[in-house]
């Protein structure tokens, strides 16, 4: 019998991305989360003296800025190798080799399997052979599972491979291959890399993609971990999903159909409020909050938006270290139609232009000019737009309900 543990996307000491919380975020936290979620990995391979450890790419997020961060992955490699602890890993896009430009000496525990050609190692103690390629470049755009080697026989065989399958929403398509060819090419277990959320692809052979060890935005919402393998007489007996996530990111959609109060609001976003907290056991959680529906209480919300913000924030930080990345205000009056019902008003090709692709809409020149035309100051720190297309079109859908809302009111008056 024997235990390994499959991690991958570690990207340590990645740089925030689309990180528009609010100053009193805890913004120091947030940025050490990999290293410390790494940390925990460690500390579990120590504790359950797992008989090795798999890492499947995307250990750092492109090169580093300096030597720091190989300081500090090595220093942890040297404790797995204290602990008597082998580990083997390969690089994927964002650590490919071409993108590393500063080398340093692992310690002899660690294997680096190659980029050139596929590689096999083989750990004699338990009886395991290690299939894995590393990326040379980002774009890997060939089916690199192919050419991986044969199962040795005897041997508990293990493919390590940074991959997206046939493709994932939101993760580039390298190293394309199917679920298929993993299956036929006769290994016990598929240690996957590259997709981000945690997912069994397959249970014969196991083929597992353990997520990412933190989740880093918004888009990384909920527990995230390694995966701990137990085998016995040369078979997964347990694949087992640990938690090493230090801070919780997790999108809360809240119905307010029932809200007609000051009191009503607070009281039901307290309530998921205090089940997400519970959720996160202990841990600082950066929440989205989006109020949707039909709302009896529409018409106080969008009167003052900064004052709802203000009061919901409070409410969460009372609850527990929760931080509210954002509020989506998506309510509209009961009874009133949405932009679709708004058919053959004055209105609707207004609304058409909106609600076709966001991304037109963040390329209009129109949008450029203004652009152009604010104080540079402005536009130091972050970029002011979102760019990515998922933040583009919450953007443009919180303009479009906020416009519908105004129209509306108007109407009624
Ligand atoms: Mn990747």
């Amino acid at each position: 019998m024997f235990t390994f543990l499959h991690a991958a996307d570690i990207h340590l000491d990645s740089p925030l991305k689309n990180l528009a919380v609010r100053e009193e975020a805890p913004v120091e936290t947030i940025r050490g989360a990999a290293r410390r979620a790494f940390d925990n990995l460690i500390e579990l391979a120590v504790v359950e003296q797992v008989d090795f450890l798999l890492l499947a790419g995307d250990l750092y997020d492109g090169s580093w800025k300096d030597y720091n961060t190989g300081l500090f992955f090595i220093d942890r490699m040297r404790r797995l190798r204290k602990a008597g602890i082998p580990v083997v890993l390969v690089s994927g896009n964002h650590d490919a080799a071409s993108r590393i430009t500063r080398a340093l000496r692992l310690p002899d525990n660690v294997t680096h399997l190659s980029s050139r050609s596929p590689q096999t190692i083989q750990l004699e103690d338990p009886g395991v052979a290690i299939h894995g390629q590393s990326y040379p470049r980002r774009a890997v755009s060939e089916n690199l599972a192919l050419a991986y080697p044969d199962p040795v026989p005897d041997l508990f065989n293990i493919g390590l491979l940074h991959t997206a399958l046939t493709g994932r929403p939101g993760h580039e398509p390298y190293a394309p291959c199917t679920r298929d060819d993993l299956i036929h090419k006769g290994y016990d277990y598929w240690a996957l890399g590259h997709i981000h959320q945690r997912e069994e692809v397959c249970r014969d052979p196991w083929i597992v993609f353990p997520g990412n060890l933190q989740g880093r935005y918004i888009r990384e919402t909920g527990a995230k971990g390694a995966t701990l393998v137990r085998v016995e007489h040369g078979q997964v007996a347990e694949v087992e999903f640990r938690e090493l996530d230090v801070v919780r990111w997790s999108f809360l959609r809240l119905d307010c159909g029932d809200i007609h109060s000051e009191g009503e609001l607070l009281e039901q976003a307290g309530t998921v409020f205090q089940q997400e907290a519970d959720l996160a056991d202990g841990r600082p959680l950066m929440l989205r909050l989006e109020l949707h529906g039909p709302c009896p209480f529409h018409g106080e919300l969008v009167r003052d938006l900064r004052y709802w913000e203000h009061a919901l924030e409070g409410l969460a930080i009372d609850i527990g270290e929760i931080w509210l990345e954002k509020i989506l205000f998506h309510t509209r009056r009961p009874g009133n139609p949405d932009s679709a019902t708004l058919k053959g008003s004055p209105m609707e090709p207004f609304f058409q232009a909106v609600d076709s692709e966001a991304v037109e809409f963040f390329e209009a020149p129109e949008l450029q000019k203004l652009l152009d035309r604010l104080p540079a100051e402005l536009l130091r720190t972050q970029p002011l737009l979102p760019e990515d297309p998922d933040e583009q079109q919450l953007l443009v859908r919180e303009i479009r309900d906020m416009v519908l809302a105004r129209i509306l009111e108007q109407g009624d008056q």
